[in-house]
């Protein structure tokens, strides 16, 4: 089980990914998914031009060796680009592994450690009534837990939220939409949000509500005091991650609980905010958090902490990255809730899952590796088109966190 090749797919179907294909000598295949959004090609070329050479003759079934050269080897530790190129390498390694031996791979971590992984979706609208319309749809179609998000009054785009009829797609153009913020607005609205959300829908699901990083840690606390009668599930990303000690500001202001992790990579983005029980929830997704190898790590030591995972699962993170999240899902101890936004139905045509998403819950089969596939030839028919995430500017014309 030698490795023949390390090899990056690129391609567009409705959106952008980045997909690592590495082959054995014996003619074993995996994949694994390195997307990272508005950013594909620096992935791309981290694997293909400084690692992919370096793999080659490599035993493919040493996964843990190969995880320590990618990482210490590299000298240059840590970041979105080089995590999320690991993550691609030890998720294909995982899948081709498990396929070696016919089994699915979370047989591979130990087995599932319970009957169903449930899921949020995302509920949004242009007015509060059109996002309790969406949120109402989604009940009736069996889920037991919704992400809410609408356009704040004033603020002509919002994160979370279409332009015009369309599906909502963060990267959606060439260049960099510029948006525009204003977080008086936002901190009157949100909490009409969620007390309209409560009052219509009732307490009988999970509510969660993502920030995207917009408050100051005093504003956080403000929030979350507001929001704390609606039994919040979780306030995601109240304040920008880079700052770990902010989360304790934000604690000692509301019990509202905490979810953050997106935009970390590694064990060490997070271990203060850990290990000072600063969040209630992670939310590193496989594909960026340098794989299943690294994820699992930092998912036990959570749990050492009481944190549950909060995995991210936006259009951003392909199928494959989402079969690698729920690998995890399924044996960890301490699973909390995992996020699935959905894909453009152009997506289906490259990538065939075999997990089933039905009333609100996962269930997988037990088709060996991570149990997608990956239709080569169709992915050529939808060739890279580069799309950015908007940025943010105050009214004032001074940048802001996105
Ligand atoms: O690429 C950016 C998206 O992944 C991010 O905006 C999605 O915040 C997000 C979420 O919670 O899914
Ligand atoms: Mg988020």
């Amino acid at each position: 089980m030698r490795i023949e090749s390390v090899d990056v797919l690129v391609c567009s179907p409705g959106r952008a990914f980045c997909t690592v294909r590495i082959a054995t000598d014996d003619g074993l295949v995996g994949y694994g998914d390195g997307t990272l959004n508005g950013r594909e090609l620096a992935v791309a070329s981290y694997v293909a031009d400084h690692v992919a050479p370096t793999l080659v003759g490599a035993d493919a079934s040493r996964i843990n060796d190969i995880w320590q050269y990618c990482y210490r080897g590299a000298y240059w530790r840590r970041g979105p680009v080089t995590m999320s190129a690991i993550s691609a390498i030890d998720q294909a390694l995982w899948d081709l592994n498990a396929k070696a031996l016919g089994v699915p791979v979370h047989r591979l971590l130990g087995g599932r450690a319970r009957d169903f992984i449930t899921a949020y979706p995302h509920c949004t609208g242009h007015t509060v009534e059109a996002a309790l319309t969406d949120a109402a749809a989604r009940l009736a179609e069996g889920y037991r837990a919704l992400r809410v998000q609408a356009q704040v009054p004033g603020v002509p785009t919002a994160y979370g939220v279409a332009r015009g009829d369309e599906e909502y797609e963060p990267a959606s153009s060439v260049l960099p939409d510029v948006e525009e913020w204003d977080t008086g607005a936002y901190l009157d609205f949100l909490p009409e949000l969620i007390r309209a959300t409560r009052d219509e829908l009732g307490y009988g699901f999970e509510l969660l509500h993502d920030g995207h990083h917009r408050l100051s840690p005093s504003q956080a606390g403000w929030m979350g005091r507001r929001l704390e009668p609606y039994r919040m599930f979780w306030l995601e990303d109240p304040t920008p991650e880079e700052d770990q000690r902010a989360f304790a500001t934000v604690r000692s202001l509301t019990s509202c609980p905490i979810a953050v992790g997106e935009v970390w990579n590694s064990v060490h983005d997070c271990q203060h905010a850990i290990t000072e029980r600063l969040i209630d929830y992670i939310r590193i997704p496989v594909t960026h958090g340098g794989g299943l190898t690294h994820l699992r790590q930092i998912l036990a030591l959570a749990d050492v902490y009481g944190i549950r995972s909060g995995l991210q699962g936006a259009s951003d993170i392909s199928p494959i990255g989402q079969a690698a999240n729920f690998a995890l899902d399924w044996t960890i101890p301490n699973f909390g809730m995992q996020e699935y936004m959905g894909y453009p139905e152009d997506t289906w045509r490259v990538f065939t899952p075999h997990y089933r998403l039905e009333g609100g819950v996962i269930t997988l089969d037990g088709t060996p590796g991570l149990g997608v596939e990956f239709d080569e030839e169709a992915a050529a028919r939808y060739p890279y088109e580069p799309r950015s995430l908007p940025v943010n500017r105050l009214r004032d014309g001074g940048m802001y966190d996105w």
